[in-house]
C-alpha cells in the first residue's frame, strides 16, 4: 500500500516536472516618465530634453553604478603581435597590449579582427570580453571587431570584492565593476581612433550577459558608440527592476554579497525588495542613448534575464525615440532558445547596423514582443 501511495504521488508530480516554462508577469510597478522633468514639466523642447538627460543619469550613477573618473588619461600601445591571416583569409588578426590610467598602470588586452578584403575606414564593433560568434562573417561583411579583456581592468570573482588596477588608480571614485569595465571600452576606443582603420561614425558596442550590462552602460556614457547592443543583459542591463517575469533575477539576487554586489554600487542593495521606490528604471538607459540607436537581443527561454522586463523597458523608452522622430532607433529582438550570444544574435546586429549605417532594409522580425499585449502600468 505504502509503495502504491508513493507511486501515485510520483505520477502526480510528473507533469509539474515536464511542464514547459511559461512566461508570466510577476510584478508590474509603474516606471517614471522619461519625458517629464522632475518638477513635473513635460519635455517639449531640445533644451528640456538636455535637462532631462542630466536628471536621468544622476540617480543611475549615484545609486546603481557609481561614478567613473571624469578626466581622460592617455591610452598607449605597449606592444602588438604580428598580424596573422585567419578565417580562410577573411580576417587579419592582431593582439594589442594597451595601457592607460594616470601612471599607465592599467593594462588592457585587445584582440583585433580586421576585415582582410575591405578598404579602411570600416565600421567597428567593440565587444566587451574576449571572443565572439561568427567573426569570419563579421569580417566578410566589412566590419572589424575588437574584443577587449575587461577583466584586465578589474577581476570578476563571484562573491569577491577585489580592488583591481583601475579602482586602485582612482581611489576617490565610487565606481563598481560594471562601470570600470564600461570605462575600459572608452579607453580602447580612444586608442583605436588613433589608427586609420575605422569610421568614427559607425561604431557599435556589444557584449553578452554581464558584459551585455557593460555594453549598455558604455553606450550610455560614451556617445561615440552610435549603436549599442546589449545581448542577454538582464538585471542591471536592459531589463527592468519594476517589471519582473517569473523566474527572473531580481535586485535582491544580483546584489547578494556572495554573488555580484561588487558589479554595482555598494548602496544599491538597500533597494532590494523595494523596487517601487527606485527613482529610475532601466528605460532611462535606453532613453539616454537617443538619438543614437539601441538594439537589445535576447532569447525567449531566458527567464532569468527577465525578458519581460526588457520588453517593458523598450516600451517605456519608445516615447523618447518618437520625440526625436527616430522611432526605429529603439529596437529589440527575441530569438527562440536559451541564454547565449549566438550567430543569430550577431546576424541581427549586423543587419540592423547595415540599416542604420548603410540605409539597407530594416531587418525583419524586430520588435516582436516576448509577451504580446503586455501593458505598462
Ligand atoms: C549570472 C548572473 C546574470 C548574468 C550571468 C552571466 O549568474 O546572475 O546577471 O550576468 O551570470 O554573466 O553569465
Amino acid at each position: 500500500m505504502k509503495h502504491i501511495t508513493i507511486l501515485i504521488a510520483l505520477l502526480l508530480s510528473l507533469p509539474a516536472f515536464a511542464a514547459p516554462k511559461v512566461l508570466k508577469g510577476a510584478t508590474n510597478h509603474p516606471m517614471p516618465d522619461a519625458l517629464v522633468l522632475n518638477d513635473s514639466t513635460p519635455v517639449t523642447t531640445p533644451a528640456q530634453w538636455q535637462q532631462r538627460r542630466t536628471e536621468m543619469l544622476a540617480p543611475l550613477l549615484d545609486i546603481q553604478y557609481g561614478h567613473p573618473p571624469t578626466e581622460i588619461p592617455e591610452t598607449r600601445l605597449v606592444s602588438a603581435s604580428d598580424p596573422v591571416s585567419q578565417n580562410n583569409g577573411h580576417t587579419r588578426y592582431q593582439q594589442l597590449k594597451l595601457s592607460t590610467g594616470p601612471k599607465q598602470e592599467i593594462p588592457i588586452t585587445v584582440d583585433l579582427y580586421l576585415p582582410a578584403e575591405t578598404k579602411a575606414p570600416v565600421p567597428l564593433i567593440v565587444r566587451v570580453g574576449p571572443g565572439a560568434p561568427i567573426i569570419e562573417t563579421i569580417n566578410q561583411r566589412g566590419y572589424a571587431i575588437a574584443c577587449y579583456h575587461h577583466q584586465d581592468l578589474d577581476p570578476d570573482i563571484e562573491g569577491g570584492h577585489d580592488i583591481g588596477p583601475a579602482q586602485a588608480a582612482y581611489p576617490e571614485n565610487d565606481w563598481a565593476s560594471l562601470a570600470v569595465w564600461a570605462w575600459g571600452a572608452s579607453r580602447v576606443l580612444d586608442y583605436l581612433h588613433t589608427l586609420p582603420h575605422f569610421d568614427a561614425d559607425r561604431i557599435v558596442i556589444t557584449g553578452h550577459s554581464r558584459t551585455g550590462k557593460v555594453a549598455l552602460l558604455a553606450g550610455v556614457l560614451d556617445d561615440r558608440f552610435e549603436l549599442v547592443v546589449p545581448n542577454g543583459s538582464g538585471c542591471g542591463g536592459a531589463a527592468a527592476y519594476k517589471v519582473y517575469n517569473n523566474g527572473a533575477e531580481t535586485l535582491e539576487l544580483i546584489t547578494h554579497p556572495k554573488r555580484f554586489q561588487y558589479w554595482l554600487h555598494d548602496d544599491f542593495r538597500r533597494f532590494a525588495g523595494k523596487e517601487p521606490d527606485l527613482p529610475f528604471d532601466q528605460h532611462f538607459m535606453r532613453a539616454l542613448i537617443a538619438p543614437r540607436a539601441v538594439l537589445s537581443t535576447d532569447a525567449l527561454e531566458d527567464f532569468w534575464a527577465n525578458i519581460l522586463g526588457t520588453q517593458a523597458v523598450y516600451q517605456a523608452a519608445q516615447p523618447v525615440f518618437d520625440f526625436h522622430n527616430l522611432p526605429q532607433r529603439n529596437a529589440m529582438h527575441f530569438r527562440p532558445g536559451k541564454h547565449d550570444q549566438l550567430a543569430e544574435d550577431m546576424t541581427v546586429l549586423l543587419d540592423y547596423a547595415d540599416w542604420l549605417f548603410e540605409d539597407k532594409a530594416f531587418p525583419e522580425g524586430l520588435n516582436e514582443p516576448c509577451m504580446p499585449g503586455f501593458e505598462l502600468k
